[in-house]
């Protein structure tokens, strides 16, 4: 999601629902390959400058908010304090939120693909990118196109537009592949021989004011092929005084939404989606493998269901194994009609973020270890056994408060209360959030939650840099670029208003790297965690304990988990009847000793 006026509108949309739900059996309509894998999610503008000489320049951001391309600008120091403004920004006089808007790092493709190696040794699996076709804001929710890659994002960007002022939208027979394209297929490429898979994000609900259609419906209004694409609500008619009038998603006029009826998407735009779609899912004809593996659908909830339907079996036509995930914020009950099988085989699952959240991120106001069995049994039970597996278990994404930022500011707003919570944790709306560097305690309780999600049941997602120990509150803060290893960082001394406080040393953290190494190596390695099944086997609210076993044929995983402050031990008739070993240190278990805010895992095979 986008701009700061579209959030509040959309958090105001979100915060009229309330939870409710029972779980239900269905048939497994879901991929096998995306059960159980490792997620990762990156943005593309902050991950890694591959490329000096594809940088964006200020002219590229024509259209974007905060709408100044001509103001002093260049690519923005990457290792800079995240709240200092630059000598650059300080030329135009405005604000540290104004100015992060317009900042660019210069984030590539070619980045993604000198990153990989890494990812490897994370050992996550799959990839979800954040948007990367063409659109001048850093976010690229405001598409210009579907068909093309951002020129900047590839290794020739003015050629590229030269290219595309070649082709004719309408006509598929006519797009070009740019360099930005071509490099896109040889990162799915690489990708694929990594044995990694990699989905795309699709903004289908509206494209962005500066697009080849609107700007064409705009400029010659009736007469324009694109006339029946966007929801006009007058036409320009100066004899009468009659402004030309549209509506853009949740009223924000640079994001006109494509025309709805009772089928979803009407034809024009309808068609353009279907054609691009199959583009990046079988370029050039060449064959699925050269192709993403499916798609992370934006704003899903404002897309009719006849549309998604409909695109779901173009999509699977295409290729039967291709996995679809849904931006939902919704409660299992809303969420349900989305996971039949017909449209959807998963969903960002943020309602997984707001239960876990409730009980390892709050203190004093953490729900009982009793009722977060009780959630967690609720939400994996509701929409069947093959999505619960395809379930992108996230705790964060770009939309959200980091993990190491939420953990330094516990017992204030719900994670479930979306839109209070939204606006609570961005530090431009709060003056009083804690965006400090993370303590050691409460590293540790990220690390617990890391662990947990790496060991429960789905797909966990981990979102770029947690692993490295980025933190930063909700959007803009969340979108730092990358830290990497062997980079020397500036130290955060700035507050959002310029004044200084005692330096946060800002580096790569190798310690809480390794752990997360550590647990996704354990899911990779054990198929009971993977795609075992989850059985309870201890609530103890007193002691905040919390144990449970993933099981695949002989193969046994029991997680326990100390969320108290005072050493547990733990036995069960299970670890009496089997022999059980630690899963790092190898040794024999029969009771668990387990440290105050820690996790052991246990493993019979
Ligand atoms: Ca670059
Ligand atoms: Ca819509």
């Amino acid at each position: 999601m986008r701009s700061p006026r579209a959030i509040q509108s959309f958090i105001l949309f979100i915060s009229l629902f309330i939870t409710s739900g029972k779980g239900f059996a269905q048939a497994d309509f879901t991929p096998e390959w995306s059960k159980g894998v490792v997620w990762y999610q990156i943005f593309p503008e902050r991950f890694f400058n591959g490329d000096r000489s594809n940088d964006p320049k200020v002219s590229d951001q024509h259209g974007a908010y905060p709408f100044d391309d001509s103001s002093a600008f260049q690519i923005h120091p990457w290792t800079s304090d995240w709240y200092e403004l630059q000598p650059y920004e300080k030329k135009n006089g405005k604000n540290i939120w104004f100015n992060i808007q317009r900042r660019r790092y210069g984030g590539d493709l070619q980045g993604i693909l000198d990153k990989l190696d890494y990812l490897q040794s994370l050992g996550v699996n799959a990839i979800y990118l954040c948007p990367i076709f063409w659109s001048p804001s850093s976010h690229k929710y405001d598409a210009l196109t579907y068909h093309h890659v951002d020129p900047s994002f590839g290794p020739d960007p003015e050629g590229d537009k030269k290219l595309m002022e070649k082709e004719q939208p309408l006509d598929p027979g006519t797009w070009v592949w740019t360099k930005a394209d071509l490099l896109a297929l040889r990162l799915i490429e690489e990708v694929h021989k990594r044995k990694m898979y990699i989905i795309f994000d699709g903004v289908f609900n509206h494209l962005g004011a500066r697009s080849f259609a609107f700007r064409d419906v705009e400029q010659r209004q009736q007469a324009s092929p694109y006339k029946d694409w966007f929801d006009v609500v007058s036409w320009r008619d100066t004899a009468k005084g009659i402004p030309f009038e549209y509506k853009g998603w949740f009223g924000v006029k640079t994001l006109p939404e494509l025309k709805e009826d009772s089928n979803g998407i009407v034809a024009g735009p309808r068609e353009y989606i279907f054609n691009a779609t199959k583009r990046w899912m079988n370029p050039m004809n060449k064959g699925t493998a050269f192709g993403i593996d499916g798609w992370r659908l934006d704003v899903a909830f404002n897309v009719a269901h006849a549309f998604w339907k409909d695109w779901r079996k173009w999509v699977r036509s295409i290729n039967p194994e291709a996995y679809l995930t849904a931006e939902l914020v919704y409660p299992i009950e809303q969420t349900k009609p989305y996971l039949q099988g017909d449209e959807f085989d998963a969903t960002m699952n943020y309602n997984f973020a707001f239960i876990m959240h409730d009980f390892f991120v709050q203190d004093t106001t953490a729900s009982t270890v009793t009722q977060f069995d009780k959630q967690l049994r609720e939400l994996r039970e509701a929409f069947g056994t093959g999505v619960a597996y395809n379930m992108q278990n996230l705790m964060n994404s770009h939309d959200a408060t980091r993990i190491g930022t939420a953990v330094a500011n516990p017992d204030g707003r719900k994670f479930g209360d979306w839109g209070k919570y939204f606006n609570w944790s961005q530090k431009s709306n709060n003056k009083s959030y804690n965006v400090r560097k993370p303590t050691p305690a409460q590293l540790q309780k990220q690390k617990l939650i890391a662990a947990f999600q790496l060991l429960y049941l789905g797909a966990p997602m981990i979102y770029y840099g947690d692993e490295a120990g980025m933190w930063g509150g909700n959007d803009p803060d969340c979108r730092k670029p990358m830290l990497w290893p062997g980079m020397q960082y500036d130290a955060e001394t700035h507050h959002p208003d310029q004044t200084t406080h005692d330096p946060d040393a800002v580096a790569f953290n190798t310690e809480l790297f390794t752990w997360y190494q550590k647990f996704i190596a354990l899911r990779q390695q054990y198929a009971s965690i993977r795609k075992g099944d989850f059985q309870t086997l201890a609530t103890d609210d007193a002691q905040q304990l919390y144990a449970f076993r993933r099981k695949l044929g002989s193969e046994e995983t029991i997680v326990i988990v100390n969320r108290g402050h005072k050493p547990v031990s733990f036995t069960h008739e299970a670890l009496q009847k089997k022999s059980f070993r630690d899963a790092f240190t190898k040794k024999a278990v029969t009771t668990a000793s387990v440290p105050p805010m820690g996790i052991a895992v246990l493993l019979h095979r």
